[in-house]
């Protein structure tokens, strides 16, 4: 051991990150001073859709630390734990190094040439078999928007199927669809500077201290101006509900309910904005008669509140000079998800709760570019929120690409469970999974399983391998991930910001992008898809001209400027601050919205309603953070929420391992923790685990507008864990 790193271990100094060095000074001795890195590359960051701008430091060709960009107008420098270890994942083990091909059911390394043959041979060949649409593809929220652009050309215009979806369905489709029912487009109406300016916010189903740490700082008291007053709906005792002045415990799902409840104290004590209704809104009157049914005594049963709360909240949000609701997946992740947003959205605009400062119904969305997925499109849109159904806007986009518009499908194709369900119905028989994890992160795993199985090919194109997803490849693509290319994410409040290369991907690994393009060149549609392109800043100049005269309109950026300010904001700070919608009437539409119990009701042999989710350590299914050691050895492992009243009722101490059985399968071996953060008859655990995975029980139960699962509620009961029974 050389002097300098005994002198480090000394000093408690990690010397694996060589962060430090040091110089003699004659008053103290060594004294260790950070090593300055050679350059500081401007990135965003790569986990959550806050989307904060960081500066990643680099010496020798690592990365070797990263700080909040203190210039970036979305986290003024801060990071969060995910953020400010987000370097680490650069060279963290576990990552895809060379495509691997199975052969005599092992996993081989192959050239990326017979990878790609291969590919191509399989899925075409499968094809012609059993037609176009046997190809599935899923695809996600984590990708560049120019990745994601270019995949949506190459799926269903160079493949030619339309079954072409991503993980964005177990997470934002809900809100998408929602606020296409309200307002005739998908679009988050609001900005992060709302919830500084409104002096009402409600957030329903957002823990945004753990998920969303950054925003929520702005929540902060310490950054509160004047009498803002936060209200948090969600069943738990969650660190974002115990900041709130008004916590709503609500029964699990009977938001609709609270929300009608709420429109109702609204119409009834004159607190609605009639000029609004007059001028932006169709069909009040439905509405308003709907809505008497939802009185205060009717709400208080269904919700489990008191009828003084729920009239109370409602005068706050009907008083409020600003008003503003955010929500993420305690209303997403239901089979109501899309009717419940649409509920939300009917609050803003009886009163005028929308397009203003501070006024706002905001879907808070989760991974770092979903926003990107869903402007880019060619899953639920065509590209630049398009309609499949209109013609226009398909003759549009052919003539944009020179092609003949018949090969724009005028309807969608399957949504992600539909594909899923085709591969077990025998439909899908070639799949391709780009940066997923559904092993873990899709609901009830046995009918995944069975669908992985039944499928011919399937490709797993991931940064990291193994996966557990990776693991039933018949093919493995090793990809470059975050901090390897360079591109754009759109964040929750619509910015755009850049996103840049700091080091070279590990082994054979390769952007996504350039995989892509190299699959359009063997299926011999690169030329015509992608004329000329050779970087992803080619797509960019494409999507601007795609999106140009668009909601989403890019046309007026560049990456240059994108870099230098932080990103920009299409459609500028707010939407929709004229009152016209993109309906066929300009108006928005008011929606009579029933509440209905959720699917799997508790019983007497399936006790507890289980409600699963997250922590500010880890990300989805831990491809990353289990492999970064400091997020990793704060939370090691998953745990399971009782309160204390039915813990003493099984018998169950603090710390007992326990299992939870549902209808479907068991998961073993989980810590108990006994705490009044869950009321009575309900448990959590957080989804991140492979080893101890949610997913095994719940429920395959989904939107039928919006086909999102509905994760937040199963019946399972809990049982002391034996490890005879495994
Ligand atoms: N640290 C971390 N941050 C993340 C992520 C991560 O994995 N880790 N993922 C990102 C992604 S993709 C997403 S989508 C977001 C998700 O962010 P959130 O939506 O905040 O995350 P969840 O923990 O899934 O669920 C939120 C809350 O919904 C509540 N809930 C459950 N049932 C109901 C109900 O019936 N009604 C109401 N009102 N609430 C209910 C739960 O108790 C939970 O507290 O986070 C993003 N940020
Ligand atoms: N029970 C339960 N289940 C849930 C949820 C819940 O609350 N409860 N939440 C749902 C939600 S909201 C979401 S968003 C999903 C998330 O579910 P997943 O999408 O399955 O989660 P991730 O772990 O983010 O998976 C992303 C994968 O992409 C890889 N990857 C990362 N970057 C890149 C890249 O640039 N290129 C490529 N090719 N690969 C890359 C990662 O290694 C990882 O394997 O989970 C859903 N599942
Ligand atoms: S809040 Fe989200 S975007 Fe910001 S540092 Fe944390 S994970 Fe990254
Ligand atoms: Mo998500």
């Amino acid at each position: 051991m050389s002097m300098l790193t005994s002198i480090k271990r000394a000093l408690g100094i990690d010397t694996r990150q060589e962060d430090y060095t040091f110089t003699k000074d004659p008053r103290f001795g060594h004294i260790a001073t950070a090593r300055v890195a050679e350059k500081w590359v401007k990135t965003t960051c790569g986990y959550c859709s806050v989307g904060c701008g960081m500066l990643v430091g680099v010496k020798d060709g690592k990365a070797v630390a990263a700080r909040g960009n203190p210039d970036h107008p979305v986290n003024l420098g801060k990071l969060c734990p995910k953020g400010l270890s987000e370097h680490h994942v650069l060279d963290a083990p576990g990552r895809a190094t060379q495509p691997l091909l199975r052969k005599d059911g092992k996993l081989v390394p192959v050239s990326w040439d017979e990878a790609l043959d291969v590919m191509v041979e399989k899925f075409t060949g499968i094809q012609a078999k059993y037609g176009r649409e046997a190809l599935g593809v899923v695809g996600t929220g984590q990708l560049l928007t120019e990745d994601t652009y270019t995949l949506g050309k190459l799926v269903q215009l160079g493949f030619g199927t339309r079954n072409n979806d991503g993980n964005t369905t177990l997470c934002m489709a809900s809100a998408v669809s929602g606020y296409k029912l309200s307002f005739g487009s998908d679009g988050p109406p609001g900005s992060y500077a709302d919830m500084q300016a409104a002096d009402v916010i409600l957030l329903i189903g957002a823990n945004i201290a753990d998920n969303h740490p950054i925003l929520c700082h702005r929540l902060d008291r310490t950054n509160r101006k004047g009498e803002m007053k936060l209200i948090v709906v969600d069943p738990r005792v969650t660190k974002t509900a115990m900041m709130a002045d008004i916590h709503l415990p609500v029964k699990p799902r009977s938001d609709i309910a609270l929300i009608n409840g709420i429109a109702h104290v609204l119409i009834r004590d004159g607190l609605v904005s009639h000029d609004y209704i007059a001028a932006h809104t169709d069909d009040y009157a439905e509405f308003a008669t709907f809505v008497e049914q939802f009185t205060p005594k009717h709400v208080a049963a269904v919700t489990g509140l008191s009828e003084a709360r729920i009239v109370e909240v409602a005068h706050l949000y009907g008083n409020a000079k600003a008003a503003f609701i955010g929500w993420t997946m305690g209303v997403n992740h239901s089979t109501q998800g899309a009717m419940t947003v649409a509920a939300i959205n009917n609050l803003a605009l009886i009163t005028g709760h929308i397009g203003r400062g501070g006024a706002a119904p905001f879907s808070i969305t989760g991974q770092c570019n979903a926003m990107g997925t869903r402007e880019t499109g060619f899953t639920s849109s065509l590209p630049g929120y398009r309609k499949y159904e209109n013609a226009e806007h398909r003759e549009e986009l052919a003539r944009l690409w020179g092609i003949d518009v018949d090969r724009i499908p005028s309807a969608r194709g399957m949504a992600y469970p539909d594909i899923i369900e085709g591969a077990v119905a025998g439909k899908i028989k070639a799949l391709w999974f780009v940066a997923t994890n559904p092993v873990v992160s899709f609901p009830n795993f046995s009918v995944l399983d069975q669908a992985l199985r039944s499928v011919e090919f399937l490709v797993v194109q991931d940064g990291f391998h193994p996966t557990p997803t990776s693991d039933y490849a018949h093919l493995v693509l090793p990809a470059a991930i975050w901090g390897e290319k360079e591109g754009t994410y759109t964040n929750s409040e619509r910015r755009v910001s850049k996103v840049n290369a700091i080091v070279t991907p590990p082994g054979e690994a390769r952007p996504d992008f350039d995989i892509f393009l190299a699959i359009a060149e063997r299926l011999g549609v690169r030329d015509e898809l992608y004329p000329g392109w050779t970087t992803t800043a080619d797509a960019f100049r494409e999507w601007q001209r795609v999106s140009a005269g668009r909601m989403c309109d890019y046309s007026g950026f560049t990456w240059q400027q994108l870099e230098d300010e932080g990103g920009a904001q299409w459609g500028g700070e707010r939407l929709y601050a004229d009152g016209v919608f993109p309906t066929a009437t300009g108006r928005a539409k008011l929606h009579c919205v029933p509440c209905l119990p959720f699917a799997e009701q508790p019983d007497g042999e399936y006790n507890f309603v289980l409600n699963t989710g997250r922590t500010v350590e880890h990300w989805h299914t831990r491809t990353k953070t289990a492999n970064i050691e400091m997020l990793d050895t704060m939370v090691p492992q998953a745990w399971l929420e009782m309160n204390p009243v039915d813990a003493a009722q099984l018998k169950l101490k603090a710390h007992d391992r326990v299992t939870v059985v549902s209808r479907r399968s068991a998961v073993n071996n989980l810590e108990l923790r006994i705490t009044g953060i869950v009321a009575p008859g309900q448990v959590f655990m957080p989804f991140h685990f492979s080893e101890t995975n949610s997913n095994l029980v719940t429920l395959g139960a989904f939107d039928p507008i919006s086909r999102e699962p509905n994760f937040k509620q199963c019946a399972v009961r809990v049982e002391k864990f034996s490890q005879t029974l495994i």
